[in-house]
């Protein structure tokens, strides 16, 4: 596991994953730059594919992207913590991982899922992002790296933090 500070849109790896919502219908964030970089295509594959719930993960080509695959994670929207949101989100994290290795993918860069317009709490995400890629990996011998990216030097300070802990 790594960390780097960057736009993922613009990363060499097997699959991105986007932090989507739950109708895949694309919108700002994450979301929108990948969908900018990529165009009309992904908007047609994600409505193809009829939405997602929260915590659950979709997959698409990566179209125009370098990476072959993106995974479309759907992060659950920060409401206080006492709607599960912790479980939601590692969800993510799992399901995706999961996914890459049914599609033996090898590497994979993550987003800080739910942690820009859905809210949830920068240190607390990233213990969990951390937390569950370390805990589902050893289920997952095909993938060889996972790389979290952000934009937010907190949390970049908050995944290595976590990644050195481990
Ligand atoms: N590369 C890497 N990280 C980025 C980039 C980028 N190009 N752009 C933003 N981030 P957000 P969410 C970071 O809001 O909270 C969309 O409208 C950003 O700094 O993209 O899960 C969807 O359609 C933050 O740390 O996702 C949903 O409706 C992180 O990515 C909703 O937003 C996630 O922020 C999802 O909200």
């Amino acid at each position: 596991m790594t960390v780097v500070w960057d736009d993922i849109t613009i990363l060499t790896v097997g699959t991105v994953v986007n932090a989507a919502n739950s109708a895949l219908a694309g919108g700002g964030g994450v979301d929108g730059a990948i969908h900018r970089a990529v165009g009309a295509e992904l908007y047609d594959a994600c409505r193809a594919l009829g939405g997602c719930p929260v915590g659950g993960v979709r997959l698409t080509s990566g179209f125009k992207m370098s990476s072959d695959y993106i995974i479309h994670a759907v992060g659950p929207v920060w409401e206080g913590g006492d709607n599960n949101e912790a479980e939601l989100l590692a969800s993510c994290y799992r399901e995706a991982l999961y996914l890459a290795e049914d599609e033996e993918i090898t590497t994979m860069a993550f987003p800080s899922i739910s942690c820009g317009i859905y809210g949830y709490p920068h240190e607390e995400a990233a213990r969990i992002a951390v937390q569950t890629v370390a805990s589902t990996l050893p289920e997952c011998l095909g993938i060889e790296m996972v790389t979290f990216v952000t934009y937010d030097q907190d949390m970049e300070e908050f995944y290595l933090g976590e990644l050195e802990s481990l």
